[in-house]
């Protein structure tokens, strides 16, 4: 039996307990029903604190996969088992195994990577994994097709730069997102400090990642390990946490789990706004899922952001629901039990009071692309780099481009929260050389680039994500340029509108916040979305339950020419669909709000 008491650190009594788990059940104190825990409780309450078989079984060469329950436990440590599905079929006829391997994803803090680490990771990238880099929607990178044997010489070699995997994935606090462009401000290096800072924080404590990948002396059955924050179960479901600097919300703050606001008064970060319940999965056809906004609980100063995220964690430790895992993430919770519930236990834990929210606002989600001064006397230059995919392609070596910029650069990276690149940091003397290797391999066209390109977003799916049910990354190209036709016909190619495209609805390019969502279904089939507000602050609402790209980009030509004919002056094209567009009845989701999609 586990119990989990609340932070008896501050003092809190185990009055304060709130639900027993045993290897079969948890105990709701709402309802007092006993119901079976989810597979995945006992299988991490078994795990020794994430160790489980994982070592063993990636020593077993004797074929490519793991078994199910270490496939769960090595998320933890930033892996998924995954296989070429674009061969399932032809392997299955010749009765071999799978193409399996694995993707892994770096933790990144704010999406900050140094020159030196871009390098190693660069090369990594072709000798222990498929030759690309990619971009996520969450500030960091991923490696895919890294096979069984080379998953420990991949994390070794990250390590030997500092970078690691841990809590990248699995029911813990991940790759916690900041503003990308730091150093441009006092303010915004606090920021991304205080993001760093709280990613250290809220990392598990097991050393099981150094001793099964990194082979450290082992712990495991030698004095036992504490998990202060998380306990033996970690939490119910995975958490997540970012950033963000008005009036940029460029990474989707109400969509995470906890989020700070930063409020800057006569140029000083004087605390954060702090946001709670965001979280965008669904599932097709569950109506007991939905993406949420999130909430506004109120000001705090920034001294107290890990004491008030160790409280909003927690509270989701011991009450999230442990039984159901389409239902554990903070935003049923909240959703559940009120927002009023929850912010007077996070007060409670913390010892913070809520001080009323001060006043913000959004203007854009899109990246500054090209180049930009700083006040320190330094530029950086904001890349494009669609799907956040780094590979070099006939005529678009991006991967060569950007190594020979590594090479010489003497600032850093910082990966941005749709997908793109920020190479900053760049002093006046080292700037002609960067533009240089920009323009030599033709990628200084962000000026050409279309507005709707540049606010695109697709997640991975086909072939390596084992849940697409359509395309996504290997077809926006195709969206895109469809979309652009009928944009050129009405003038509109300059005009920032958000799209979005997933391959499922667990919605990782976040597409219900794109003011044109498409969501995957089954093979080229599509739930179309419109109406959400371009900065983020208003989900959109089904438009289509399912239908082609072509069929999508034929329903919306006559909407893309009446919003160029009638739009209101400023009005976006997804304020445009809500106002004229959706039907009048259909419910209005702004922050705070669930979708009932
Ligand atoms: Fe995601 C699962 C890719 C951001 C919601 N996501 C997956 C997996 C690991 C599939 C799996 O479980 O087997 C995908 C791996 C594909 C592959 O081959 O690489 C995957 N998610 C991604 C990335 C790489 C998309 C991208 O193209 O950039 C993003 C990596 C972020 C990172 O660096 O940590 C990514 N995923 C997101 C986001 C957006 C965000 O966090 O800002 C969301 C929606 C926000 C949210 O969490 O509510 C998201 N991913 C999911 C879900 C649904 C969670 C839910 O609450 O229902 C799943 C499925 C799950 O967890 O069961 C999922
Ligand atoms: Fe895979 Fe679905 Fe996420 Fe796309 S949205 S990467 S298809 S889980």
């Amino acid at each position: 039996m586990f119990l989990h008491s609340c932070n008896a650190k501050k003092g809190i009594a185990q009055r304060n307990i709130i639900y027993k788990i045993t290897s079969l059940q948890f105990m709701s104190t709402a309802t007092q029903e006993p119901k079976p825990l989810s597979a995945n409780e006992p299988l991490k309450a078994d795990s020794r604190h994430l160790r489980g078989q994982i070592a063993e079984e990636l020593a077993d060469t004797s074929n490519g996969a793991v078994t199910e329950g270490t496939g769960q436990l090595t998320k933890f440590h930033g892996l998924y088992l995954q296989d070429d599905r674009d061969l399932r079929v032809a392997l299955k006829k010749a009765g071999k195994e799978k193409a399996f391997s694995f993707m892994l994803r770096v933790r990144l803090p704010g999406g900050k990577a140094t020159p030196h680490q871009w390098l190693v990771l660069d090369k990594l990238a072709g000798d222990v994994s498929s030759p690309s880099l990619r971009l996520t929607t969450r500030q960091t990178f991923q490696f895919h097709g890294v096979l069984k044997g080379n998953v420990k010489p991949l994390i070794k070699g990250m390590h030997k730069v500092l970078l690691d995997s841990i809590a990248a994935c699995g029911d813990v606090n991940r790759n916690v997102m900041a503003p990308p462009n730091p150093e441009c401000s006092a303010a915004a290096q606090q920021v991304y400090d205080h993001a760093k800072a709280w990613s250290e924080f809220a990392l598990p404590k097991t050393r099981a990642y150094h001793e099964i990948y990194l082979d450290e002396e082992l712990v495991a059955g030698g004095e036992p390990e504490n998990e202060p924050m998380y306990g033996d179960t970690y939490l119910p479901r995975k958490f997540k946490t970012g950033f963000v600097l008005p009036p940029s919300n460029d990474v989707d703050i109400f969509s995470q789990d906890l989020g700070y606001i930063a409020i800057v008064e006569h140029g000083k970060l004087v605390g954060y706004n702090v946001t709670v319940g965001g979280g965008l999965g669904m599932s097709h056809g569950n109506a007991e899922t939905f993406p949420r906004l999130a909430d506004v609980l109120g000001f705090i100063a920034p001294d107290q952001v890990n004491n008030v995220g160790e409280a909003v964690l927690t509270t989701q430790r011991d009450f999230g629901d442990r039984t159901n895992r389409k239902h554990a993430r903070l935003k049923y919770t909240i959703q559940d039990r009120g927002i009023e519930w929850f912010k007077g236990e996070v007060e409670k834990r913390s010892g913070v009071t809520f001080a009323p929210a001060r006043p913000f606002s959004f203007s854009t989600i899109q990246d500054p692309f090209g180049w930009h001064a700083c006040a320190d006397g330094n530029w950086f230059y904001g890349l494009h780099i669609l799907s956040g995919r780094i590979v070099d392609k006939e005529g678009w070596p991006m991967k060569t481009a950007l190594r020979e910029i590594a090479e010489i650069h003497t600032g850093d990276f910082r990966l941005t929260p749709s997908q793109n690149l920020t190479i900053s940091g760049v002093t006046p003397d080292m700037k002609p050389r960067i533009e240089a290797i920009l323009a030599k391999h033709g990628l200084d066209k962000e000026n050409e680039r279309s507005g709707l390109r540049l606010n695109a977003l697709s997640c991975v799916a086909l072939p390596t994500c084992g849940l697409a049910l359509a395309e996504s990354e290997r077809i926006l190209p195709e969206v895109l340029e469809k979309f652009e036709a009928v944009l050129d016909e009405n003038g509109l190619r300059h005009d920032a509108i958000s799209i979005r495209i997933t391959g499922c609805p667990n919605g990782c390019a976040r597409p219900y916040l794109g003011e044109i969502g498409f969501v995957g279904k089954a093979p080229s089939k599509y739930a179309l979305y419109l109406g959400a507000r371009y900065d983020g602050t208003r989900l959109n609402r089904l438009f289509s339950p399912s239908t082609t790209i072509d069929n999508a980009v034929e329903m919306l030509r006559p909407i893309i020419k009446r919003y160029a004919l009638e739009r209101s002056e400023s009005e976006g094209f997804g304020d445009f669909c809500d106002r004229v567009v959706l039907p009048a009845d259909a419910t209005f989701h702004s922050v705070g709000t669930p979708a009932a999609a």
